[in-house]
């Protein structure tokens, strides 16, 4: 292979290699169900809440929905091809509970079943070991009619789900997530009112916070019941923090930004039980909590799943938001959602965790970036910041490992270009070009390079 038949930026200098992370390292690509999967209406799945928000007018900023998205109920085996032809040895995607109870017979629908089973067929086909998220933020919209994650009830719904998901697929998929980032779900979908089911109240946002982390907790006993050599954990989205000025008012504002963000969620789920000082800050707005609760939630796991992409600067703002506090727009490098670009946050939030709650092993389960691709004439995509970004973080986390973070493996998100929430499909953050028009794959650069990376040229 000549230098110029390397892809590109394979002969940076630094650049991270494989070989630098161990033999039984993970490496995949993420998903989410309501993100890539559109087929909303096929085989008996119902109404979600993000159905029922994208219809409603002004919530998607290009008034899309995930109704086609990618058609990756359709396209499936083309797309684990891909993973498979980059390299990847695990893949994670997450289970549409929509397709899965509809709330009315109290059973499980076949067809969704059948449709998770043959997925993880062709992920094992291919060499892809399966990682199983159970909510991804697509919550049936009859869920919601009575009450949400806000209802107690909702609890009970996800272990029947949990139940049924594990006993279909639990002798083939060992790795379960029960939650993707409980505070999203929480404050952005029920106190910001940015993501579904769109409300804006803090006591019930943390009332949700309360109910996700208690069906996280009291599934990881169902689970492990069920599904032989189970590993079950959950993944949080986290960011390092830094205060805004070294004024002392600035720093105690990213403390109790810290309380929410970071202490609020792990606190929990390592058996402290919610921070004192964030409980009092909170007042009214606390949740309430049955006795056993924290117990449950302190289910001890198998592993930590950290969805890292940037860090967060705190400044005290007097009145904004329920703690005073407020998040800077960043400085200097950013991707196009002007979110930082901070490749050792990835290295320092790893550090972190460990240090303060020793979780057992770690897992990146989502990181990557957006950016305005471009296909060109040649029909090739040249995102060379996203490739940069990727090599970046993965230079990190080698340091980690070398470090001795107890740092497992790593999930770029994401495969594929899909829908990213509020902001439709006008944000890409896929290795892969996804044309909806059309519905073609394309690799681009980034994808390139993940591949050769993993050796797989
Ligand atoms: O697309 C999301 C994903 O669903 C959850 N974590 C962050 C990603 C990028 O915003």
């Amino acid at each position: 292979m000549t230098n110029n038949d390397l892809p590109p930026g394979a002969d940076e200098p630094h650049a991270p290699r494989r070989a630098d992370f161990g033999a039984d390292f993970l490496w995949g690509c993420a998903t989410s169900s309501y993100q890539i999967e559109g087929a909303g209406a096929v085989d008996g799945r119902v109404e979600s809440i993000w159905d029922r928000f994208a219809a409603t007018p002004g919530s998607i900023r290009d008034g899309s929905s995930g109704h086609v998205a990618c058609d990756h109920y359709h396209r499936w085996p083309e797309d684990l091809d891909i993973g498979r032809d980059l390299g990847l040895n695990a893949y994670r995607f997450s289970i549409a509970w929509p397709r899965i109870f509809d709330g009315t017979s109290g059973r499980p629908n076949e067809k969704g079943l059948d449709f998770y089973s043959r997925l993880v067929d062709g992920m094992l086909e291919r060499g892809l070991q399966p990682w199983a998220t159970l909510y991804h933020w697509d919550l049936p919209q009859w869920l919601q009619d009575r009450g949400g994650w806000a209802a107690r009830s909702t609890v009970d719904a996800f272990l029947e789900f949990a139940d049924a998901m594990t006993r279909r697929l639990g002798d083939r998929v060992s790795h379960w997530i029960t939650h993707n980032e409980p505070w999203c779900t929480a404050i952005l979908g029920n106190y910001e009112g940015w993501h579904a089911p769109g409300l804006k109240d803090f006591g019930t946002a943390l009332q949700v916070a309360h109910h996700v982390l208690l069906s996280h907790g009291k599934a990881v006993p169902l689970i492990r019941a069920i599904v032989p050599d189970a590993k079950v954990g959950i993944a949080l989205s986290l960011h390092p923090l830094r205060s805004a000025s070294a004024d002392p008012r600035d720093v105690a504002a990213m403390e109790r930004h810290d309380g929410m963000r970071y202490r609020w969620f792990l606190d929990p789920l390592y058996g402290r039980g919610y921070p004192a000082t964030t409980l009092a800050q909170v007042g009214e707005a606390a949740p309430v909590v049955l006795p056993g609760d924290m117990d449950a939630i302190a289910a001890p796991t198998d592993f930590l799943g950290v969805n890292y992409y940037f860090p967060e600067t705190v400044a005290d703002a007097p009145g904004h938001g329920p703690l005073g506090t407020r998040v800077l727009p960043a400085q200097g490098e950013t991707t196009s959602l002007g979110w930082p670009v901070a490749p050792q946050g990835l290295a320092e939030l790893l550090a972190r965790v460990d240090r303060d709650y020793r979780p057992g092993p770690l897992y990146v389960t989502e990181n990557g970036a957006c950016y305005d691709d471009v296909v060109g004439t040649d029909g090739a995509v040249r995102d060379t910041a996203r490739r940069r970004y990727l090599m970046r973080h993965l230079a990190a986390l080698r340091q980690a490992v070398a470090d001795g973070v107890p740092v497992k493996g790593y999930f770029a998100w994401s495969l594929l270009d899909n829908f990213e929430w509020a902001e439709g499909y006008l944000r890409r953050f896929g290795l892969v070009h996804v044309d909806y028009a059309t519905q073609q794959r394309r690799l681009k650069d980034s994808a390139k390079w993940y591949r050769a990376f993993l050796g797989r040229n």
